[in-house]
């Protein structure tokens, strides 16, 4: 790889896929230490943004998403519960706050958001989580822009919505809605001066080419998402990729490398998986550029870490919690997001 890859400021959004394959594919060892260059240049070194995430609204999803167990198609042993209350959500944020969390993310099973009053609801609970000063994170689907813009008008600061895979293995994976529709959803949290957090997952039975085609979709963006989570699959019974292989620990600190590397200023989320990983493999994943991570014994539906051994962890790897708020607000955007083909 030429140094000029990792050089200066390193924001980039004209990558081609040879290039970053050409980083994806440098031996383990030198892929981590030119993240690491570039994480120590672009980050407070050791500083871990942590999420708490809570499911507000679980199951009976319309989507044919096949890593999900939410997915109502599905017979997963997930139970179908309504959207929760809304003093019930606050309490959960502020547990979430006491325990060291900085963001509060919300999600449900939706394939989209529709105008209707379990939406006016998610409006209340965004305004009440954003007054206890933590930054609100939802998740709940493709959004208009209307929809958008009101979410950021209660105080919304960040939108999750993956783009999962490459535009190639996306109909492989879901067919119930597009690559397209994904980045439509993307521009319109953009232009409502939302931060972005829009990443993937490995595992999906997906290539190299795949991973590389994902990152590339991310990279060229207009503007990088703020935050890139990283999922490694999390198997669950009962969905059409329940027995798919492990992924291999050296392909998860390739892609947090190579994203770190390809999106320098953006915060790369070692997201789920984690349970998988022992203490070292997520030194090595912090190493390479990871700078975030959901805390809490629960992702959505599925295990992760006990808040104790992450505190642990951390206090064995010197790493420290980011404040909420402390990258300021996204600018709202005036113009769309245009996807280029790849
Ligand atoms: N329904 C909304 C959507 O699809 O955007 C929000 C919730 S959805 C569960 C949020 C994300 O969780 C998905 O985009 C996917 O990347 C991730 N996810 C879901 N099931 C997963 C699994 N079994 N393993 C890893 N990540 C998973
Ligand atoms: C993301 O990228 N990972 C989180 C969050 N965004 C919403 C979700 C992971 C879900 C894992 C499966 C589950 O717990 O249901
Ligand atoms: Fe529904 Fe989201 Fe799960 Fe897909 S990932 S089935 S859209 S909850």
């Amino acid at each position: 790889m030429s140094n000029s890859l990792v050089s200066g400021n390193g924001v980039r959004h004209n990558w081609t896929k040879e290039e970053i394959s050409s980083v994806y594919e440098r031996p383990l060892l030198s892929l981590v230490l030119d993240a690491a260059d570039v994480h120590r240049r672009t980050h407070i070194f050791g500083e871990v943004q942590i999420s708490s995430l809570l499911s507000i609204k679980t199951g009976g999803c319309s989507e044919d998403c096949a890593y999900c167990p939410q997915a109502a198609r599905y017979h997963t042993s997930v139970k179908v519960h309504a959207l929760m209350k809304t003093e019930e959500v606050v309490q959960a944020a502020e547990n979430a706050k006491a325990g060291g969390a900085s963001r509060f993310c919300m999600g449900a099973a939706w394939r989209e958001v529709r105008d209707n009053s379990d939406f006016d609801r998610v409006i209340d609970m965004v305004k009440a989580v954003n007054g206890l000063d933590m930054e609100v994170c939802c998740t709940l689907g493709m959004l208009t822009p209307h929809q958008a813009e009101r979410l950021a008008e209660a105080g919304l600061y960040a939108y999750n919505h993956n783009i999962d895979t490459s535009e190639e293995h996306y109909s492989e994976v879901i067919t119930t809605r597009t690559y397209g529709d994904r980045l439509n959803t993307l521009s319109n949290v953009r232009k409502a001066g939302i931060s972005v957090c829009s990443g993937g997952i490995i595992g999906l039975g997906e290539t190299n080419a795949d991973r590389i085609g994902m990152l590339l979709t991310l990279a060229n963006l207009p503007q990088h998402p703020e935050s890139v989570p990283i999922n490694v699959l999390v198997p669950v019974a009962g969905t059409p990729l329940a027995d798919n292989d492990r992924v291999p620990f050296d392909d998860l600190v390739r892609m947090i490398a190579t994203a770190r590397i390809v999106m320098p200023e953006s915060a790369v989320r070692l997201s789920a998986g984690r349970l998988e990983l022992s203490i070292a493999e997520q030194a090595m994943c912090f190493m390479a550029g990871a700078n975030s991570i959901f805390a809490g014994d629960k992702l959505l539906t599925t295990p992760n870490p006990e808040y104790n051994a992450d505190m642990e962890m951390f206090g064995i790897l010197g790493l420290k919690p980011k404040a909420a708020f402390a990258d300021g607000y996204p600018k709202k955007q005036e113009k769309a997001m245009q996807h280029e083909p790849c």
